[in-house]
């Protein structure tokens, strides 16, 4: 399929390591796509489910240890430790000895079992914004998740031509022994390794291995941004073109369900729109015009199944109902088809749970593993964007960041400029979630909500984000703001609907960003005057939107300190002195 050198050679090597008892390379072709199809619907690793309700979707359940990424398994491997580190959560290790450790626990991985090659493209192939990976890997799920996910097949070899360069995976299942599964970044030679998992996050190489964490490091390099973000469009009437604007949140913190918002009644009648162009991840450059543009790199949908119904993210499940994988979620033995908590108001009478076992409304189990996945093809969104295959991307008017604080944050506020709205997002926080191994509901820092993905040092990447701030054209860069969809009150109730109620937000925002609408200064930045946030017909009272609005200086000189802490117990004197002189601000404004 290629005569690209470097492409053969890699194959071949994994070959001689691996020792598979034969190779099959994808073509991204319809036929071998349903052959393989069945041949893992014949061996049981998926299960086809009702062709007539869901065409083309099957199910598949991972091992029970294997459920979410493993964020203290996972290791960037470069020569120098400071590269790497400061990061409390992925870790460091010597190449040398990260690939002996893979020598030692994968070498021959493959006896008995096929090794799939797959060529697939990050990003439109052909755009600038693009990359071409290759994944080696002995699972079929794998592959079938990757031709959802990425663009897969022979133009990606083609893009590559006889010398282009790619991003080098290599993923064996092994026995999914949890004691000996390892997600490895090799930053210095493009090359990610993936032993004993068979979980998306940890094996689907093109998702957070690639798109973020070997992605940030050639962004570093090459002068542009791969981040953790949601990109959306916005038509309003009263603008002459579409807003584009990125978001990071954590994993599941509702990435997906703000990219696919649908407004409020009052918004849609008065020919308000939202377009999803991404729900995860944004790769983002200076145009040709100055401006920061934005591309999703991804070609579907990796979204968290519970919750998802057709009152939270319509969108979302209108996207399912074809040519998608379901894991880790419930099957609905009456009629082949699947469930999650909230799918729907009243659960089945009978189900059988995310590990095969029965289950009943009363068993007091959850039926779908609170990160039970879909994995589903972009295109089958309502609302993509039209924009979503350009090469070009889309300009970017505003960048939002986001966490879940039951409180001090408020709903949202907007950043003084560049660095100050950098600042604003090394200190996000958040709630820990199902996405990741270990406890939940936990209050952890989690800048950029890129703690678990920054391919390399957290102080150098607090420096790019100043440095691509310069890059832009003065007046041209995105405005900054930060949003809390989560804050709670006095009884542990969430205060703001979110959901659809979070275009009034989004409207705000934009309004900033044409200049159309004046802002109180408060101490931590642009809050919006209340009559600014439009509550007509919304679940919310002026008291409330009072409270959620308000900002209390004596939290966030609390708060400031604690910042303090976190800075000089991770990043000591390596953090840019235009983070240290915003806390500095900060500190003075609450005093
Ligand atoms: C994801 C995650 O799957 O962030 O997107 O965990
Ligand atoms: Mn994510």
């Amino acid at each position: 399929m290629t005569n690209n050198k470097k492409v053969l050679q890699f194959v071949k090597d994994c070959e001689a390591f691996a020792q598979p008892d034969k190779v099959v390379w994808i073509d991204g072709s319809d036929a071998q796509r349903d052959a393989l199809r069945e041949e893992a619907c014949a061996t049981g690793e998926i299960i086809k489910l009702n062709q007539e309700k869901l065409p083309g979707c099957y199910y598949h359940r991972t091992a029970e240890n294997d459920v979410a990424r493993v964020e203290d398994r996972t290791f960037i491997c470069c020569e120098n430790e400071a590269d790497a580190l400061p990061h409390s959560i992925v870790k460091w290790k010597a190449p040398k000895e990260a690939y002996a450790m893979v020598n030692e626990i994968a070498k021959g991985a493959y006896k008995g079992r096929t090794m799939y090659v797959i060529p697939y493209s990050m990003g439109v192939v052909g755009s600038p914004f693009s990359k071409i990976g290759i994944e080696i890997t002995d699972s079929i799920y794998v592959v079938l998740n990757m031709m959802i996910m990425t663009r897969v097949g022979t133009m990606c070899l083609d893009q590559l031509g006889e010398n282009g360069d790619f991003v080098k995976g290599f993923h064996a299942k092994c026995n999914v022994d949890p004691e000996k599964r390892y997600i490895m970044h090799f930053p210095e030679d493009n090359t990610i390794i993936s032993v004993n998992s068979a979980y998306g996050g940890n094996v689907l190489l093109g998702k957070k291995c690639f798109a973020l964490r070997i992605a940030t490091n050639l962004g570093k390099k090459e002068g542009w941004m791969a981040e953790h973000m949601l990109i959306l469009g916005v038509k309003r009437p009263q603008d002459k073109e579409i807003k584009y604007v990125a978001a990071a949140f954590p994993s599941a913190c509702g990435k997906t369900n703000l990219a696919m918002l649908i407004p409020p009644k009052q918004y849609l009648d008065a020919g308000y729109e939202v377009q999803c162009v991404g729900d995860d991840i944004a790769w983002i450059r200076v145009g040709e015009d100055g401006r920061l543009w934005a591309a999703n790199p991804e070609n579907g949908f990796f979204g968290v199944a519970p919750g998802t119904n057709t009152k939270s993210n319509p969108n979302a499940l209108a996207a399912t109902m074809k040519g998608t994988i379901f894991t880790n979620v419930a099957l609905n033995p009456e009629d082949n088809t699947v469930w999650w908590e909230k799918l729907t108001k009243e659960a089945p009478a009978h189900l059988i749970d995310w590990t095969g076992k029965e289950w009943t409304p009363d068993c007091g189990r959850n039926a779908a593993h609170p990160n039970s996945r879909f994995t589903a093809p972009a295109e089958n969104c309502p609302c993509i964007s039209p924009e979503f295959n350009s090469k070009a991307g889309v300009p970017l008017s505003a960048i939002i960041f986001g966490g879940r604080r039951a409180t001090t944050t408020p709903l949202v506020y907007q950043s003084r400029d560049w660095n100050h709205g950098t600042f604003v997002g090394t200190i996000m926080s958040s709630e820990t979630t199902a996405a990741a191994t270990g406890a939940v509901g936990v209050l952890r820092h989690d800048p950029m909500a890129m703690k678990p993905f920054m391919g390399y040092s957290v102080d150098q990447y607090f420096q790019h984000w100043i440095d691509m701030g310069a890059k832009v054209e003065e007046g041209k860069q995105p405005k900054i703001f930060n949003v809390n969809w989560f804050r709670q009150d006095e009884n542990g109730n969430f205060m703001w609907p979110g959901f659809g109620d979070n275009m009034r937000v989004l409207d705000w925002i934009l309004d900033r960003c044409e200049g159309k609408v004046e802002a109180q200064e408060t101490a931590i930045g642009y809050l919006p005057y209340a009559k600014d946030i439009n509550i007509e017909n919304c679940d919310i009272d002026a008291a409330t939107l009072d409270k959620l609005l308000y900002v209390d200086k004596e939290r966030w000189a609390n708060e400031a300190k604690e910042i303090e802490n976190y800075y000089a117990e991770n990043f000591g004197d390596k953090m840019p002195k235009e983070i240290i002189a915003n806390l500095e601000i900060l500190k003075n404004n609450c005093k």
